[in-house]
């Protein structure tokens, strides 16, 4: 049984929690090898839109939907006027604006970091365009992340590469407003083999303190390598001022792109324990993007959104019962073992009676996903897409 005390944490937690999730989430993805088409997947920018709202409407905890600009705004500014109209027509708001940057043919040999300066230009002019959507959509977040690297040694100059993805960071960096902030995420490898411009979080911070004070670091937790300690990342750039956001995965071999805490829930939590333990001790709140970079193949899509957020709900809730006073006063005093328990004892703790609680006080549904499952809405498009979405790939073929 929780104390009076752990229960009020929860509570507070989770009404500070918000979660983005992405629109390309809800749409046929796949892997390399093929991709497994879903009559209900969404197409447009509307569908999009609309599949959101299913989730923020149950979960109360998904307000923004993160956006591409090539997949969700192909007519770029063009296209802002029916974002918004369907921000307001479904309940979410625009989130983190992401320009695409390694879709075009142009950028076979990198973007930023592309030997050619026609090319670093169209780049920066992309960049450009997308801080001027975030702008015109009131999104605060520019979410940047490359894929630029080489597969082979000694085919680039990984000095100048860097310098230039340098210039090119300053200069969108120069276009952002007051509000804006620009996030430059990092990956080791994939789609590059042998290099990756930005290939970790050190290299990320660098380049975004170079870019200015508006620049942070973005932690998808798929790019690291096996058995990396992410959260010594997350407590460092916490203590950095560094740590923008996340992109919240699960991985098992590399980038996999699994659900949040399908394979270690544990490592997630401590994620979130770092956050909170930070925020205890300095008395500040750590501003913080959390947000799913998820793209389902197999398991139904919707459903998969709202299996995620239950999953980071569930565990924000066990990392706010963490015992600080107590955690703290052991680590001084070297206590191993009652200080490895402060962890434990809340990561085992049964915090489902407190969600349960929150979710009756906030008007929720009690379990998301029966409530999606009891509500007719995944039979509803799937009989609305099936057609549409049948016809556009037969016209593809
Ligand atoms: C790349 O692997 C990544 O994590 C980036 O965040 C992209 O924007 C996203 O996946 C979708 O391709
Ligand atoms: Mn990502």
């Amino acid at each position: 049984m929780l104390k009076t005390k752990q229960i009020e944490n929860i509570f507070a937690a989770l009404d500070g929690l918000r979660i983005e999730i992405p629109s390309w989430g809800f749409a046929n993805t796949g892997t390399r090898f093929g991709k497994f088409l879903q009559a209900a997947a969404a197409v447009t920018i509307e569908d999009k839109f609309s599949d959101a709202g299913q989730v923020h409407a149950l979960t109360g905890l998904c307000p923004t939907l993160a956006l591409h600009v090539r997949w969700d705004l192909p007519s770029g500014l063009d296209s802002a006027p029916e974002v918004e109209a369907l921000a307001a027509r479904y309940g979410v708001r625009p989130g983190s604006i992401n320009p695409n940057l390694f879709e075009d043919q142009i950028y076979k040999y990198g973007s930023l970091g592309n030997p050619d300066p026609d090319v670093r230009r169209a780049a920066v002019r992309h960049i450009l365009e997308s801080i001027e959507i975030g702008r015109r959509l009131a999104s605060r977040d520019l979410s940047l992340w490359f894929a630029d690297g080489s597969n082979y040694p000694g085919t680039q100059n990984i000095r100048r590469r860097r310098q230039w993805f340098q210039e090119g960071l300053e200069q969108a960096h120069a276009a952002l407003s007051e509000s804006q902030r620009m996030l430059v995420e990092y990956k080791p490898f994939e789609p590059a083999f042998y290099h990756t411009d930005i290939a970790d979080w050190g290299m990320a911070s660098l380049l975004a303190k170079a870019a200015g004070s508006k620049a942070r670091v973005l932690v998808d937790t798929g790019h690291h390598y096996q058995s990396q300690n992410i959260e010594q990342i997350v407590a460092w750039l916490l203590d950095d001022g560094m740590l923008g956001g996340f992109h919240f995965n699960d991985r098992r071999y590399a980038d996999d792109d699994l659900t949040l805490g399908s394979i270690d829930p544990y490592q997630v939590f401590r994620i979130f324990h770092e956050i909170r333990y930070f925020e205890w001790e300095t008395g500040q709140r750590a501003d913080i993007a959390c947000m799913i970079d998820q793209s389902h193949n197999l398991k139904g899509k919707i459903e998969a959104m709202i299996q995620t957020v239950m999953m980071a709900r569930e565990l924000y809730a066990r990392a706010a019962i963490v015992d600080h006073e107590k955690l703290a006063g052991s680590q001084a005093r070297c206590e191993l073992i009652d200080a490895e328990n402060c962890l434990k004892e809340a990561f085992f703790a049964d915090v489902a009676p407190a969600i349960r609680e929150w979710t009756g006080v906030r008007g929720l549904p009690e379990d998301p996903l029966q409530a999606f499952r009891g509500s007719g809405y995944l039979e509803r498009i799937t009989a609305q897409r099936r057609e549409r979405n049948q016809a556009a790939v037969s016209s593809y073929a």
